[in-house]
């Protein structure tokens, strides 16, 4: 299939789910076309099957907001027109889904009037956030209605989108996933755990855009108990609008020397391999993509119990979950887990098997194929 692809490209788990299922896609054979602002950032060298086309966005005095969802509406057209795409796939409702409506509606309604259909991808804040924001909600749910087929991350996410939204469409489920090749504990890059922690010391890790969402006061918070009682390390990945208040609060804490800021990494899976245990506090997690790629590579995700967290790790077995802002609570199970190595490792090793029994990609990508397919064969091969 030839398939075009929208998502924001900078970090974020919407952009990362799009960019590594436009990867796995392109090794499958497809031929991907991605359409956006800037190259998505998990797209690093040239790959076979993987295009990328540049939308720009014309600056001009009078527009105090540059209008880039007319711009990525255009380009859209342009790409499918001239690759003769055979769908778009939008990441993220806001404004992608509006923008691939109107592509639609453009190829339509001008001669040689091709018909693209559009898959919507719903990942959490364009639905629980910005959705519900009055002056985006009815547009928002005007292109889903209107999209060709509509997934959602998790079962979560579907039901609150139907109940909030009052959608009649149908939502498939295909929930995220991490290639299970890519990310595991291996040995190597263990090797390189001896630049963050001596061999008595744990090590914790936050990965996040350090938003208010993550909430990342309560990362520190919680490894500042942890450290009280076990000796320690924190990397802490990402950058956000937080990440000033986390520094400050561990300078306050006296724990600067124990946490790292690594900022926004490129080579993710090679941290997260190396820690024990990672944190992810936050207020809400459609899915918890951080959580997935952790337990991949055997870290014991400790977590909030909320949105389709609890899709993903079974409390006392894969991870642990408490409520939102209980940060003793998690404080104890980290501690916990990690006095004990066998138990730490035992449960490591689970959190692998459960991402591996239903997350892997291998099982993932033919349940988006699938889905193109039932699109496609309902959707007239011209209008
Ligand atoms: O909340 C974020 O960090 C960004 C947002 C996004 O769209 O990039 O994340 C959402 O999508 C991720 C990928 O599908 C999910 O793993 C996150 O749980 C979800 N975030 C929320 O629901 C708050």
């Amino acid at each position: 299939m030839k398939i075009g692809i929208t998502c924001y490209p900078t970090y974020g788990g919407s952009g990362v789910v799009a960019t590594e299922l436009g990867l796995e896609l392109a090794r499958r054979g497809h031929e991907i076309h991605f359409i956006s602002y800037s190259q998505p950032i998990r797209l690093t060298g040239p790959e076979p099957n993987i295009h990328y086309h540049e939308v720009e966005v014309t600056r001009y005095p009078l527009f105090e907001y540059p209008p880039y969802d007319l711009a990525l509406a255009t380009r859209m057209a342009e790409v499918s027109q001239l690759y003769e795409l055979d769908l778009l796939h939008v990441h993220y409702a806001i404004p992608h889904s509006v923008s691939a409506m109107l592509a639609k509606q453009m190829l339509a309604a001008t001669p040689p009037r091709r018909h693209l259909p559009f898959v919507t991808t719903l990942h959490g804040t364009d639905i629980t956030l910005v959705g519900l924001d009055r002056s985006y909600l009815p547009i928002t749910r005007f292109s889903i209605e209107q999209s060709d087929g509509v997934t959602a991350i998790s079962q979560y996410l579907r039901n609150r989108t139907l109940n909030v939204f009052d959608i009649k469409n149908h939502i498939e489920v295909i929930p995220n996933f991490v290639n299970c090749d890519e990310y595991l504990r291996k040995p190597e890059w263990l090797e390189k755990r001896s630049e963050y922690v001596s061999n008595d010391e744990r090590l914790l890790v936050h990965l996040s855009n350090f938003r208010p969402v993550k909430r990342v006061l309560d990362v520190i918070e919680i490894f500042d108990r942890v450290r009280k009682k076990i000796p320690s390390k924190l990397l802490m990945i990402g950058d956000g609008p937080d990440r000033s208040q986390a520094e400050w609060l561990a300078v306050q804490k006296g724990l600067h020397e124990h946490v790292s800021f690594l900022g926004k990494q490129d080579q993710i899976r090679e941290k997260l391999a190396i820690a024990d245990v990672l944190l992810m506090p936050s207020e809400l997690e459609s899915f918890g993509l951080a959580a997935l790629e952790g337990m991949a590579c055997e870290v014991v995700p400790i977590a909030t119990r909320c949105g389709g967290v609890p899709e993903l790790i079974e409390h006392g077995v894969t991870g642990f979950m408490a409520d939102v802002g209980d940060v003793e609570t998690m404080a104890r199970y980290a501690i916990e887990v990690l006095s004990d190595e066998s138990a730490l490792r035992a449960m490591g090793k689970r959190a692998r098997a459960g991402a591996q029994e239903k997350y892997c990609s291998s099982k993932i990508i033919p349940l988006y194929e699938g889905f193109y397919r039932k699109v496609l064969a309902q959707s007239p091969k011209s209008s």
